[in-house]
């Protein structure tokens, strides 16, 4: 085989071998991304713990949206902790790496029960979102306490 070709063979394995890190050029630029996916899903979380709390009055059109944009935005950051993403400015324990399996299945618990509040928001129950609000918060929590370091 030509040095070139083979050259491409390989660039083509690598890319193919690590499609996360492939939508970064720095693992800093991935920890940046999986950081601010994270903030504004806490952001618009919080929102809804506010009304589910009773400390904002229940708006059923803004827990709907807000609800919607934690979904969406609870697909993001796994991305953002591929492979040499471990050190830098970042909490993220090596846990996540070592127990790759173990932090996948946590952060598909976080998808799910997310979706369920999502769900629950569109009905424009108060309890509704309730009922469902807790669940999602435990999801959170139970990562941060296992995954991320104070
Ligand atoms: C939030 C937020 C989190 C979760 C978590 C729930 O509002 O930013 O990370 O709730 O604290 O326990």
């Amino acid at each position: 085989m030509k040095t070139h070709v083979l050259v491409a063979a390989m660039a083509t394995a690598v890319l193919l071998s690590t499609p996360a890190m492939a939508q970064f050029q720095k693992a800093e630029d991935a920890i940046k991304y999986r950081k601010a996916a994270l903030t504004v899903m806490g952001n618009h979380f919080t929102r809804i713990g506010a009304m589910a709390n009773g400390r904002v009055p229940f708006d059923a059109a803004v827990a709907a949206s807000s609800a919607d944009v934690v979904e969406t935005l609870s697909k993001l950051p796994w991305e953002g902790f591929g492979p040499g993403t471990d050190k830098g400015d970042t909490r993220a324990k090596p846990e996540i790496w070592t127990e790759k399996a173990k932090f996948e299945e946590a952060a598909k618990t976080m998808q799910s029960e997310v979706a369920k509040l999502s769900a629950a928001a569109k009905t424009g129950s108060l309890d509704a979102v309730k009922a469902a609000f807790g669940g999602a918060a435990q999801s959170c929590k139970a990562c941060h306490d296992a995954y991320r370091s104070n």
